[in-house]
């Protein structure tokens, strides 16, 4: 088999490459581990900055995010003081987009198999060979049967445990990396969101998130140490928690139910440089892990998307300076979102070992954010996104 791209992981980044590629006349085969239904029953990212919506408006599959997805203007932050707003349209004139990784997938899935693009599923035993050459190759197993693809290029979008990363050299690849001391415990719920935005919590007994999908799916997240297991956590544990987190108003009159989805996700912020080595790219996860806190994991896999996307267009015209650029293009977008989602992390979880000044000085971060408008500029320009 032969093609020009050949796109490890068929996740948000790899799906958002090919169907821009293919709609720009470039070849590409997907390979994926797992199944399509797999990969739709995750439940993650909520939150698309303004580029992302671009660019899946670019790459043709838009139509239905502006139809069912939902623009928000600013977010909540709350203490134990009270809550106060960042209002994003007011502090830079921009807002973000609440519709869900789930959906997002959903319609790249659909817009790829409108075009007849190539996704094979359930591959195994992925292996990236003579990267370092000018004729790429990777072998595969699919339905028993072993295979190879000759490409050009190779882009590894099989996220953080994928095997992309790890076919660079060791002694090339540079890490960089934080583990956070707790993880978020997750639900989704058929109920109806409890605010109309999303509430960032400060709180004691540990950090809260009020999200949500629509006006009758809601997903929240809380603070949980590392040992904790999802099965300690019934649904009656897991609202009588949140309710204690989250602002009194809020609590007082939020809608309950069943979870349809639960799960607990460490945090971590990781940095694999460069992204690039010989004819292989790392995009999204593969490269980069942000702790959720910033909201910025998937949109960093889509800004990396944009700069290879113009990359391989020059490639194939001729020109190897977006090549060339790539790894320091997306790297510097990526520690800023680094540098962020670290930020916002540190403000608003309670750490084991933190001491009462470290206390203190979290609390006075949160009152310059209430009460200097040009600290709530910068957050919001950060959590709506660094433009790219
Ligand atoms: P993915 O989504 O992990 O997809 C990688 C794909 O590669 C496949 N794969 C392989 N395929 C072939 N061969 C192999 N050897 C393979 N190994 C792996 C996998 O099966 C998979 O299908 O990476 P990608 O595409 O880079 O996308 C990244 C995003 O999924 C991720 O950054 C976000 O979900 C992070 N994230 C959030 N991001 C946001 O921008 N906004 C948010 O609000 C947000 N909230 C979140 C999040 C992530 C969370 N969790 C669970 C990690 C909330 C949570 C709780
Ligand atoms: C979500 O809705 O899943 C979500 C929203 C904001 C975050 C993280 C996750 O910062």
């Amino acid at each position: 088999m032969r093609t020009q791209v050949a796109i490890i992981g068929g996740g948000p980044s790899g799906l958002l490459l090919s169907q821009l590629l293919n709609r720009a006349g470039i070849a590409t085969v997907v390979l994926e581990r797992t199944s399509r239904e797999h990969v739709l029953s995750r439940i993650r990212a909520g939150v698309l900055e303004e580029g992302t919506v671009r660019m899946l408006h670019e790459a043709g599959c838009g139509e239905r995010m502006m139809r069912e997805g939902h623009p928000h203007h600013g977010c909540y932050l709350s203490t134990t003081e009270g809550r106060f707003r960042v209002d994003f349209a007011q502090s830079c004139g921009k807002e973000v987009m609440v519709y869900g990784q789930t959906e997002v997938t959903h319609d790249l899935y659909d817009a790829q198999d409108a075009i007849g693009a190539t996704i094979l599923h359930e591959v195994s035993d992925v292996a990236l060979h003579d990267l370092d050459s000018d004729h790429p190759h990777v072998t595969f197993t699919k339905d028993g049967r072993a295979q190879r693809l000759d490409c050009d290029w190779i882009a590894g979008c099989d996220g953080f445990h994928g095997v992309s990363r790890k076919s660079i050299p060791q002694s090339v690849r540079q890490e960089f990396e934080r583990v956070y001391p707790f993880g978020w415990l997750g639900i989704l719920s058929h109920t109806k969101p409890a605010a109309d935005e999303l509430i960032y919590a400060n709180h004691p007994l540990g950090f809260a998130l009020a999200s949500m999908r629509n006006d009758r799916l809601s997903r929240y997240y809380i603070q949980v140490p590392l040992t904790d297991k999802v099965e300690d956590w019934s649904d009656e544990a897991f609202w009588t928690e949140i309710r204690r987190r989250l602002p009194a108003d809020v609590a007082g009159t939020m809608e309950t139910g069943p979870s349809i989805e639960k799960s607990i996700a460490p945090l971590r912020s990781f940095v694999t440089e460069p992204m690039r080595w010989g004819r292989l790219f790392l995009v999204g996860d593969a490269a980069h892990i942000v702790p959720p806190t910033g909201a910025k994991g998937l949109n960093l896999a889509v800004s990396d998307v944009h700069y290879l996307y113009e990359a391989l267009v020059e490639a194939a015209a001729g020109s190897m300076s977006g090549v060339e650029a790539y790894s320091g293009r997306a790297l510097t977008r990526v520690w800023g979102a680094m540098r962020f989602s670290w930020w916002m992390t540190s403000i608003l979880h309670r750490f084991p070992d933190q001491s009462a000044f470290d206390q203190k000085v979290q609390e006075a971060e949160l009152h310059v954010l209430r009460d200097m408008p040009s600290a709530r500029e910068t957050m919001a320009r950060n959590y709506v996104g660094q433009p790219f």
